[in-house]
């Protein structure tokens, strides 16, 4: 699906602002029929944002069930004649109505994809009535998946005693924050238009040419039209200047002397401003198809995986950075383009070039802002909490249960194939995205996780025009986790650990750590594949210090984190670390998370713990290419 742009030939109208809300608590909004009118006694609230913190108590933050949105505007009809009219939610969380006028024009499932409906039909002149019911339900059926009771014990909430009031369950580690999160925006195309576009880089003979080099790229594209009309597809550089185009729906591009997207560097001096970092290479490519017009920033750069290395541009590529979340506050999970800068920024100073959009699909704006600060991302789906083995495993009525049991486990096996489609058919073209994550710490060594994912990547391969590296990430279980309990062995082209050997295991020991974190790796290394790090951390509490480094405390952090680093540079197939988090971040309540997850490197808005310090001196001397050889 296109990010939806301003051309020659689209509108582009962008209804944020802040709009009425109403929480439905008893569920009568649809009875009462609610998109028929202004809705009564609403009230204020932001869009895009989640709705939990923006209003004080708990009826907000613990909300169950759904709650309407409500906003009106006004279309110039002149502008509309003979175009397609379309209204574009980027992301509701989790599910979604859409009323216009007192009419239904669209649902959606899943809270982090977008999704699109025209309207020209339902528009009426003078004002138009918009209305988004929301619900943040989650259960077996959605991504990420919600229990039927308590299932992360201890992590989740407090359990024992009757609940006062009906509530979700998340079986993953992250506030279900809920709302429109991400833009609302209405565009046009002409009648005759293009519904989409692939784009696939090849640079004949890129591993020997040196990074800073240009190069000679061919991209193929294809377009998907809809009605008539003659197709042409150019390429502009960084100047404006033409430097490729070709006729038809499909073809070939040639750029002589091209500039490849390369990952960003580190910036060593930030002290006396000096070195303003540098944006990644990006093209302008403009796709032509009778009147219709559409444009995207497109960087040129290959990926493959060989051996045990993760080659970009040909060259073996270290990865250095995080696993995140969109959190922030009183934002929840909504849009803030703002921190999202600013979080770049923060990474390259310590000189981190990636990241994993942990546990789900991150905004377009992000990835658009990682291709232009040259950001590695692996993208993940909302694949999380596939998981019955969370907090002991009782979840079904206090029975133990198969995470894949057919009649008990989870239903998650078609939502999750729409979950792949839709997120690979929004996110194909960016060079920012070189590898796909499937899935966040399934039960990969349970019965049945072979059939459910199986196919699952089989998908993710075929659809993936630019044939990206799938993984899983691989949870951290049983008394010997390694290639023979878990189907990432099988499955994933990159092995992707999350691991917490001196924190839920060995913890406060990280000696005894050291000795079962190299003990697996031993074990990977028979796959012969590469392995990196995806999460590995410490819940620290900013300000608290000790001579001897006990767990919470920042020097514990920071000896997690040296112990960490020694042994992966003593790996050679270990080719890459993302720590595990960026930033301090919101959760259900419950006895093991103090306000929300404390492994951030930096706080809930930013301020740096010790390790950021550690990690910065660390990062600045690794490399971007060639570290392990
Ligand atoms: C991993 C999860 C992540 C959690 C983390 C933790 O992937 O979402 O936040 O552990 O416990 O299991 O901090």
């Amino acid at each position: 699906m296109l990010y939806p742009v301003l051309t020659d030939s689209r509108l582009l109208i962008d209804l944020s602002g802040v709009w009425d809300f109403k929480l439905d608590d008893n569920g009568e909004g649809f009875d009462e029929r609610w998109y028929d009118g202004p809705l009564e006694g609403a009230m204020t609230m932001p869009v895009p944002a989640s709705y939990n913190d923006i209003k004080e108590g708990v009826d907000f933050r613990e909300h169950y069930g759904w709650v309407f949105y409500q906003t009106t505007f006004r279309i110039p009809a002149a502008a509309l004649k003979g175009q397609r009219v379309l209204l574009r939610c980027d992301a509701v969380t989790h599910h979604a109505i859409v009323f216009l006028n007192g009419q239904e024009i669209a649902q959606h499932r899943g809270g982090f994809l977008p999704f699109e409906t025209e309207i020209g039909d339902a528009l009426v002149k003078g004002d138009n009535l918009l209305t988004i019911a929301v619900d943040n339900r989650i259960d077996y059926t959605t991504l990420p998946v919600g229990g039927e009771s308590d299932m992360l014990a201890g992590v989740g909430p407090v359990s024992g005693g009757k609940a006062a009031r009906k509530r979700n369950h998340p079986n993953f580690d992250f506030f279900n924050y809920a709302g429109i999160i991400r833009p609302v925006r209405i565009y046009t195309t002409p009648k005759d238009y293009i519904r989409d576009i692939a784009l696939v880089t090849d640079i004949p003979g890129v591993e020997g040419i040196p990074e800073g080099q240009t190069a000679e790229a061919s991209v193929s594209y294809e377009l998907d039209t809809v009605g008539s009309g003659d197709a042409k597809v150019e390429v502009y550089d960084r100047e404006g200047g033409l430097v490729a185009s070709s006729e038809g729906t499909k073809g070939t591009l040639v750029i002589k002397d091209a500039h490849l997207w390369e990952p960003a560097k580190p910036v060593a001096d930030h002290a006396h401003n000096k070195s303003v970092p540098e944006k990644a290479y990006l093209y302008r490519v403009v796709a032509r198809f009778g009147e219709d017009v559409y444009e995207l920033p497109y960087g040129l750069r290959t990926v493959k995986v060989d051996g045990t290395s993760f080659l970009i541009n040909g060259k073996p590529f270290y990865f250095k950075g995080y696993g995140k979340h969109e959190d922030s506050f009183p934002n929840g999970r909504g849009q803030n383009l703002a921190l999202w800068v600013k979080d770049l920024n923060l990474m390259r100073w310590q000189g981190a070039n990636s990241f994993r959009t942990s546990h789900y699909p991150y905004s377009e704006d992000m990835l658009r802002l990682c291709d232009e600060e040259g950001i590695v991302v692996i993208d993940e789906t909302p694949g999380v909490g596939i998981n019955f083995d969370f907090g002991g495993g009782a979840n079904f009525n206090g029975q133990r249960c198969s995470t894949f049991d057919p009649e008990h486990g989870v239903k998650t096996f078609e939502h999750h194939k729409e979950v792949i489609r839709d997120e690979i058919a929004r996110d194909r073209n960016h060079a920012c995205v070189v590898m796909w994550s499937i899935a966040n710490e399934p039960d990969a060594h349970s019965d049945g996780a072979y059939e459910y994912f199986k196919p699952l990547f089989d998908l993710a391969r075929q659809l993936d025009p630019q044939k990206r590296p799938c993984t899983m990430i691989s949870v951290q279980s049983g008394a010997t986790p390694g290639p023979d309990v878990d189907v990432s062995a099988k499955l994933s082209d990159v092995i992707c650990l999350n691991r917490y050997y001196g924190w839920y295991s060995q913890g406060g020991d990280l000696e005894a750590a050291e000795t079962a974190l190299r003990a697996e790796l031993d074990r990977w290394e028979k796959t012969g594949k590469p392995v990196m790090f995806t999460e590995y951390g410490a819940d620290t509490v900013m300000g608290l210090h000790d001579t001897t480094p006990v767990m919470f405390t920042e020097e514990y952090q920071v000896e997690y984190y040296r112990m960490y680093s020694r042994v992966f540079d003593e790996y050679a197939f270990v080719m890459g670390e993302q720590v595990w988090n960026f930033a301090d971040f919101a959760t259900s309540q419950g006895i093991v998370r103090v306000q929300g997850n404390k492994k951030g490197v930096f706080t809930r808005d930013r301020r740096p713990k010790l390790a950021a310090y550690f990690l910065r001196e660390r990062w600045l001397t690794i490399p971007n290419f060639g570290y392990k050889r």
